[in-house]
């Protein structure tokens, strides 16, 4: 009863007549820079996201060393407050949040649901360029003396105190935010008006629909950032007291704009590899997907709920405890629609034909990860012990548990997924099946040694600390290691693939969505004909599906 797709002959390319693959319809650098083709800007997000990805993981193994003993290791204590609030700025605003819409969403959105390319080509190119000046100015700080505020930017010490360089780094943030509103848009727009005949809102891949979510968090709370960041500029080069008690202002007025947009956005960051989750786990299993609209609503149900729980960042901040208490209550209603994605999960697993590659091994790992970061969760949104626990590292183990252990996991196994349609080449299985062991070692290493820290009461942030941690940070920084080598093989394994890959087939999983009825690499406007779809995306003859 579920979902999309065709039963078309396969859109061949270049040999089949059909026109040229997208990579090389044209050649030179031009080519790419004046593209309209959904599929070249998703694949020149992959690699720029990437490239903070490595930077941010860097700043990470860095960090890392320097706790590796209580007092000073390599680095002085600024460079050490610098070195975190620029880790924790690129990985989140130059990453995380892009890299799945930008890369996966764009390449993949138009083919899924049978369309030429999204709605609005040229603002799509707009958004990458947007995406590139705005890493400009946040990456100048490299040069014209860091930044030392934390990537939250919170004042008094953003707005008066510091004298690092705040206002490149919010300006290029502030630009960055409109790079992904005009995404979320264009996204918007395309599934409402691009679907081919036969494509109802019910057959679409569950990858789409969790896009659909992201990009309405997208428009709707990515604009409070930009209008707050533009108030932290003003405040600090013009001192208008929006927030300096002197002034009149309210410091905590702040926080509440930061997380009125900041908590949303991790939804930004986890509905996308969620909405990979289904198709990996589906594919790989070969099996319809359990509860299609359980899984397609709580989509949505964590998008909208998600925007009444900011306050929970909030606890120590001295809002009133009616407020408090509210708050704590809101954030547990998040862990409903949470825990029926994973219950669906598990429940589409279940007497499936699971095999176990890449894709699927990063699926579940996302499974255990995820999990235990969504957990964790529920301990710090209980008011009574966010209390001990706040600003400690069981913050820091939590936060890394979703945004790692959840959307970047979910994203690698994605990139395997659609690796041999993007590229056009098959991957060594067993590389990849080392690089995702070494992954989820190292993750779990790194960061599970965290929460007992944490819960000890090691604050987040700290350049010294004392002796008796010393143990458990050493144990977490030799994970860094190996979690970082674990990154490092599989670059080396995607790279192989480049160069020696054998050519991929245009199915290679048996997927049944429809970009698995296009060639491998995709032809410049994905198909021969528009498709009709018939047949579901789950519709995996199994018994009992
Ligand atoms: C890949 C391995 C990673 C390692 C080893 C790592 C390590 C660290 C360390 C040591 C800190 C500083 C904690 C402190 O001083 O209190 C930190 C903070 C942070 N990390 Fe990561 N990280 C990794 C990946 C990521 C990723 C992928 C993201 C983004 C989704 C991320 C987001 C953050 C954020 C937002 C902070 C907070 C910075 C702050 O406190 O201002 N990290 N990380
Ligand atoms: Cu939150």
């Amino acid at each position: 009863m579920s979902q999309t797709v065709t039963t078309l002959d396969v859109n061949t390319a270049p040999d089949g007549g059909h026109g040229t693959d997208y990579i090389r319809a044209q050649s030179g650098i031009m080519s790419w820079l004046t593209t309209v083709d959904h599929k070249r800007i998703g694949l020149m997000y992959l690699i720029s996201t990437f490239i903070a990805f490595a930077m941010g993981g860097v700043f990470a193994l860095i960090l890392r060393l320097e706790l590796l003993t209580p007092k000073q290791t390599i680095m002085s204590a600024n460079t050490y407050n610098q070195m975190f609030t620029l880790h924790g700025a690129v990985m989140t605003f130059l990453f995380i949040i892009p890299s799945i819409p930008g890369a996966l969403g764009n390449f993949l959105l138009p083919i899924m649901i049978g369309a030429k390319d999204v709605a609005f080509p040229k603002l799509n190119l707009l958004s990458l360029y947007l995406y590139w000046i705005g890493a400009l100015f946040t990456l100048s700080s490299l040069i014209t003396g860091g930044i030392d505020t934390g990537w939250t930017f919170y004042v008094p010490y953003s707005s008066t105190v510091t004298t690092t360089s705040v206002l490149s780094v919010t300006f290029g943030v502030f630009i960055l935010g409109f790079s992904s509103v005009l995404t979320g848009l264009n996204f918007i727009v395309t599934m409402h008006k691009l679907r081919a005949p036969g494509m109802g809102w019910y057959k679409m891949p569950l990858m789409l629909w969790a896009i659909y979510a992201t990009s309405i968090v997208q428009i709707l709370a990515t604009p409070v950032l930009g209008i707050t960041l533009l108030l932290l500029i003003a405040e600090r080069a013009f001192h208008i007291g929006i927030f300096d008690p002197a002034l009149g202002g309210d410091p905590v007025l702040y926080q509440h704009f930061f997380w009125f947009y900041s908590h949303p956005a991790v939804y930004i960051m986890i509905l996308p590899g969620m909405g990979i989750i289904n198709e990996l786990i589906s594919v790989h299993a070969r099996r319809r997907i359990f509860g299609y609209k359980a899984i397609a609503f709580s989509s949505v149900a964590i998008a909208l709920v998600g925007f009444l729980v900011w306050g929970h960042h909030m606890f120590t901040s001295g809002q009133s405890e009616f407020a408090a208490i509210m708050f704590s209550f809101l954030t547990f209603l998040v862990a409903i629609p949470s825990g029926v994605k994973v219950f669906n999960w598990i429940a589409t697993l279940w007497r499936g034909s699971i095999s176990y590659s890449a894709p699927m091994l990063y699926a579940l790992s996302f499974l255990i990860l995820f999990s235990i970061g969504g957990l964790t969760g529920i301990f710090l949104g209980m008011l009574s012990v966010d209390l001990h626990l706040h600003d400690t590292y069981f913050v820091v183990a939590h936060f890394h548990y979703v945004m790692v252990g959840g959307t970047v996991i979910a994203y690698i196994g994605g990139l395997h997924h659609w690796w041999p349609k993007i590229t056009g080449k098959m991957y060594s299985e067993r590389l990849a099946t080392i690089s995702c062991a070494l992954v989820f070692i190292g993750f779990n290493v790194t960061f599970f040694s965290q929460f007992i820290m944490g819960s000890r009461g090691m604050p987040r942030r700290y350049y010294n600390y004392l002796d008796q941690f010393q143990p458990l940070h050493a144990f977490s920084t030799v994970g860094s290691w190996i979690l970082g080598l674990g990154f490092l093989v599989m670059i080396i394994c995607f790279i192989k693939s480049l160069r020696s890959g054998a050519p991929a087939p245009a199915n290679p999983w048996g997927g049944l969505s429809l970009e698995w009825t296009t060639a491998s690499p995709p032809i410049t406007e994905n198909f021969v004909r528009t498709p009709i779809v018939t047949k579901g995306a789950y519709d995996f003859n199994t018994e009992n599906a």
